[in-house]
């Protein structure tokens, strides 16, 4: 009787250490998007650019379906400071770009990954309206049509 007690007291130990160590790390990790936004087709120019809000901590989901797509977002800037963009993407035979323009079409910031992912920081304009773009910059002969996902995180 005093073993089986024992081991029920072992257990809830056990169990009550996982709890915190689970609880230490979703503390850690604070990647809680507060939206998800997704790339619609087509969004292959400005004209057609698939709008997002870029609050801190939001966070676009798209597929670059081969070598051609080209995924284009538009968001008008909810304050004005600095923003990071960042692209991650779980494919290491290619490279994506990551590019911000301005409402006239000037480039920003263009920026081609040479890892798995890049990131970037601008100051930008309340009320201004601004395009993020990504495409695959390098792919090898043979993966044109192999999709890539990626996720786009915004903070401010
Ligand atoms: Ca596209």
């Amino acid at each position: 009787m005093k073993k089986v007690v024992f081991s029920l007291l072992s257990l809830a130990l056990a169990s009550s250490v996982a709890v915190v160590t689970s609880a230490k790390e979703n503390t850690a990790n604070e990647i809680k998007p507060m939206a998800i936004y997704y790339d619609y087709e087509p969004n292959n120019y400005f004209d057609t650019a698939s709008p997002f809000v870029a609050y801190n901590g939001n966070q676009i989901n798209g597929t670059l379906s081969d070598n051609m797509d080209e995924d284009f977002y538009v968001f008008t800037a909810p304050s004005s400071g600095y923003y990071d963009f960042s692209i991650a993407y779980n494919n290491s035979r290619v490279k994506l770009s990551l590019i911000l323009w301005d409402k006239n079409y000037d480039d920003i910031r263009i920026v081609h990954d040479t890892g798995n992912g890049v990131s970037f920081t601008e100051y930008l304009t309340k009320g201004e309206k601004y395009y993020l773009y990504t495409s695959v910059k390098t792919r090898p002969v043979g993966d044109s049509n192999i999709p890539v996902p990626y996720s786009i995180y915004v903070y401010n």
